[in-house]
């Protein structure tokens, strides 16, 4: 095998996603850590499966990513996502975490960046998540900064997200974006989204609401050697939104609750995620739900726009 072979010589790709390949239907990749860590299970495998299936119905298909048994598996079949969802045991997986998992053979579920590392690998262009990590309230202090942010910098693969939730500081998560260049698109609205409610009071940095539009964007950025992710914005839908203040208050008590309790790093995401969706009665996973299933037809559109503009 060539040298060059060799990172890909990690994948073992499922039979539908080999079969889009061959017919030329565009991919679209999916993470693991919303269904591992990101929701309880049976929501987060009823949810994995109804994202799947709103991107097969726009034309294009899905492959979820996570490390199983020393393989980076690209597609998962309906068993797997089962096994992943109910396990309890998967390791969140980012750019530091996959040789270790990969090497020690266990249950990888990745993140952001993990998930980009590996649909880069794949030759995927577009990825669809719930939110993006981001840089952390108090991070000047805690050097809490998502590995996301630093993946979108380097990998080139186009992530569609509903923003970023307002437990991180928005506005830093933008200014180190721009710092690292990755072009911050939104559609639907001006702003850049706020995951549990539509509008992060910040602007994105280009509006663009049609596929092909963003597809352009992208596309150029790339032709022109500009390594490194693009992030795509979309909204959660109005009849799902959450209020201001409500989720405000959640989650300062999440915050404050993973404070006393000394949960810091890689925990504090699935911690608070887990507490507001108690403390809101469920009702916060209805919206968790409803964004990622929009985020999936935002990313097949984009995903069949892209495959236009290959030459
Ligand atoms: N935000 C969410 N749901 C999630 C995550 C973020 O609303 O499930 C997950 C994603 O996988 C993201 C990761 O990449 O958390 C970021 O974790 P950290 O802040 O530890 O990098
Ligand atoms: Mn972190």
């Amino acid at each position: 095998m060539a040298l060059a072979d060799l990172p890909r010589s990690w994948l073992t790709f499922s039979a539908p996603v080999m079969a889009a390949q061959a017919a030329g239907r565009p991919l679209v990749a999916l993470e693991s850590t919303i269904i591992a860590h990101g929701m309880p299970y049976p929501d987060n495998v009823r949810t994995a499966r109804e994202v799947e299936a709103v991107i097969r119905s726009l034309g294009a298909e899905p492959a979820t990513i996570a490390v199983m048994r020393g393989r980076i598996r690209i597609g998962l079949s309906d068993a797997e996502l089962e096994f992943l969802g109910r396990s309890g045991q998967a390791q969140k997986v980012s750019r530091r975490d996959l040789p270790a998992v990969l090497a020690n053979g266990r249950l990888g579920a990745t993140t952001v960046a993990g998930t980009m590392i590996c649909a880069a690998l794949a030759g995927i262009e577009v990825f669809v998540t719930g939110g993006i990590g981001g840089v952390h309230r108090g991070a000047q202090e805690s050097f809490d900064i998502s590995a996301d942010l630093q993946e979108l910098a380097r990998t080139s693969v186009a992530v569609v997200c509903a923003g970023a939730k307002s437990i991180l500081d928005i506005g830093l998560t933008l200014e180190y974006l721009e710092t690292h260049g990755v072009p911050v698109l939104s559609c639907e609205q001006d702003n850049f989204a706020a995951f549990y409610t539509r509008d992060s009071g910040f602007p994105a940095d280009y509006r663009l609401d049609v596929p092909a539009e963003q597809a352009r964007f992208i596309r150029t950025k790339w032709d022109l050697g500009l390594a490194g992710g693009v992030l795509l914005s979309a909204p959660v839908p109005e009849s799902a939104e959450m209020s201001v203040g409500e989720i405000d208050a959640l989650q300062r008590q999440a915050l404050a609750e993973a404070t006393a309790q000394g949960i810091t790093g890689k925990a504090i995401t699935p911690f608070v995620l887990a507490r507001i969706k108690e403390l809101s009665g469920d009702r916060s996973l209805a919206t968790n739900i409803a964004l990622v299933k929009h985020n999936a037809a935002v990313g097949a559109r984009l995903a069949l726009a892209l495959a236009h503009t290959r030459r």
